[in-house]
């Protein structure tokens, strides 16, 4: 098992779209478990692979306090949204431990299959239901960041810019 790095806005690759998994081998599950690895080193409670530079429709989620909730979600895609919560949110590949408040669906339900290809349902509320739409967004290309109104992104944008010329003198 290995953490992998995570990469971080404004990096263009979380941009992209991931695509489907085909193959359901042990690589796969390797690379599952390096994403378990990887997100509970950074205290996360989701990780979508194009975090790691992986542009695959893969995630891993655990939103217990003691690892006990390992959830995979493959090739994943809504049958339900429905209800409104948010919360502050924060992302890994986000910077300087920024935080916003999402609007999001309070009940998802998502049709995925697991790591050996199976197709399974989860029925999701509450913090549960907003990690996965965090995530799924991933596999779209879509920060949290995104639904913030473009005068506070550019001002995280260039909080972070000054940060990195900080960090490099
Ligand atoms: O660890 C995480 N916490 C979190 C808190 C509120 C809303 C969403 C999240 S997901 C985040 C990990 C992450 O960046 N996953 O992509
Ligand atoms: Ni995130």
């Amino acid at each position: 098992m290995t953490v992998r790095t995570v990469i971080k806005f404004p990096n263009p690759n979380l941009k992209k779209i991931s695509e489907p998994v085909t193959v359901f081998d042990e690589n796969l599950k390797q690379l599952v478990q390096d994403m378990f690895e990887t997100m509970y080193e950074d205290k996360g409670i989701g990780l979508a692979a194009p975090q790691i530079d992986v542009h695959k429709q893969i995630v891993v989620i655990d939103t217990s306090e003691d690892k006990s909730e390992q959830r995979v979600i493959i090739n994943p895609r809504f049958i339900l949204e429905e209800g409104e919560t948010g919360i502050e949110e924060g992302c890994l590949s986000v910077p300087l431990d920024y935080r916003a408040y999402v609007k999001r669906f309070e009940h998802v339900i998502v049709e995925c299959q697991n790591e050996k290809g199976e197709t399974y349902q989860i029925d999701a509320h509450d913090l549960l239901a907003i990690c996965i739409q965090h995530e799924l967004d991933h596999l779209k290309g879509v920060l949290f960041i995104d639904y913030l109104s473009s005068l506070k992104r550019n001002l995280l944008l260039s909080k972070i810019k000054k940060e990195e010329r900080r960090n490099r003198k």
